[in-house]
């Protein structure tokens, strides 16, 4: 099926576009009334996951509302260590828990290696379906955390804001923290791998917790670890380039750094702007961001001067992919996300003259 609309792909891959593509992290999810229906149908959030039909619906349905460039697969970056043995399960109010979070040696060199197949096949089947309801409309975008990311989930159980348990890991023991950092990052290659040939057009990766790593830390317990999936990946299917981003929050220093990974593009979150961003990448890879989420909250005035002002900020030429800085919250009002959308549209054909 040909894709009709490839200005997201060409602009990861730093080609000329008409104007500037745009999707939003987490653009299917709780801010929608249509998404917390499907929740309530699918009765739980792994359900949710677990079910292709339900899956593709709610990945589908931020597209039916705003002209987005790209669609990503509903899913979460904790299938993975769900499918290692560790059980995930959700605590309403209090985020993703584990039933078996890593608590010893044994527990990370017991760790197996997943058939992605066998137990994130639900994942691939999600993507195909997905594929096919999108007729070639827009790409669709796979996805999965970072092995450091991943690891923090793992090692406290759950959400952090210490990471104190993961950190202790990598002091106390270094070694036992690649161990348990080598497993993952074999297993989110045979992840993305899965879900290119499954028909995912770009993938990301979300180092979420990147920026709580000193920079020595993050160089040797995250950076190396995406370097090694990255070289791991399958870099085209169907006879196309399929471009892949990184994002690490909260690490604009490594900008740099990350550019050399050998990476299509690079996620920004809003603390750092994009002219700045630009020149510590030297043009070498695209980037993709990164407007402050919480702009959402204020009027469309001042959501289309975030625009406005983002846009300037990388200024002329290919290689911009707009989106926040990080995902959109579940408190914003749907016809806020619209106005950036449309804004963006609007502005930005004057950057690629
Ligand atoms: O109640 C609900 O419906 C669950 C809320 C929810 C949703 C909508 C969770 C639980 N996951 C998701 C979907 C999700 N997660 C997507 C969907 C695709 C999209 O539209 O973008 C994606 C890409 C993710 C990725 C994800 N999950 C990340 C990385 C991205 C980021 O925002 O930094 C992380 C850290 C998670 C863990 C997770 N899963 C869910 C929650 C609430 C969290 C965050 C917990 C925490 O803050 O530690």
């Amino acid at each position: 099926m040909e894709l009709r609309n490839d200005i997201l792909l060409r602009a990861l891959q730093r080609q000329s576009v008409d104007r500037t593509p745009v999707w939003i992290m987490r653009q299917a999810g709780r801010y929608l009334p249509e998404y917390l229906a499907t929740r309530a149908e699918a009765g739980s959030f792994m359900n949710l996951c677990q079910t292709p039909e339900l899956a593709c619906e709610v990945t589908l349905q931020p597209l039916r509302r705003f002209d987005l460039d790209a669609a990503i697969i509903f899913s979460d970056i904790l299938t993975i260590p769900d499918a290692m043995g560790l059980n995930l399960y959700f605590v309403s109010g209090e985020g993703p828990k584990f039933e078996h979070p890593l608590r010893s040696a044994g527990d990370i060199k017991n760790l197996p290696r997943p058939d992605i197949g066998e137990s994130l096949g639900y994942v691939m089947d999600a993507v195909s379906l997905t594929r096919r309801e999108l007729g070639g409309k827009v790409p669709l975008i796979g996805f999965s955390g970072s092995p450091w990311t991943l690891a923090t989930y793992m090692i406290e159980g759950g959400s952090s804001k210490t990471f104190s348990r993961a950190k202790k890991l990598l002091y106390q023991d270094p070694e036992l923290a690649h161990q348990l950092l080598g497993k993952l990052a074999d297993t989110v290659t045979d992840y993305l791998n899965a879900q290119i040939e499954a028909g995912a057009q770009a993938v990301q990766i979300f180092d979420t917790w990147g920026g709580a790593l000193s920079s020595q830390a993050y160089k040797e317990f995250s950076l190396r670890y995406m370097t090694q999936i990255v070289s791991g990946l399958k870099r085209e299917n169907e006879g196309r380039p399929v471009p892949v981003i990184l994002f690490s929050k909260s690490c604009s220093t490594q900008l740099e750094a990350l550019a050399d990974t050998g990476c299509d593009a690079l996620g920004v979150d809003w603390t750092t702007d994009l002219a700045t961003a630009r020149k510590y990448v030297e043009d070498k890879v695209a980037l993709q961001g990164n407007l402050d989420p919480a702009t959402l909250r204020e009027s469309p005035e001042v959501i289309r001067q975030g625009v406005a002002d983002t846009l300037a900020s990388y200024g002329t030429g290919p290689g911009h992919v707009f989106n926040l800085g990080h995902g959109i919250t579940p408190d914003i009002d749907p016809e806020h996300l619209g106005v950036l959308v449309d804004a963006v549209h609007e502005l930005s054909p004057q950057y690629h003259l």
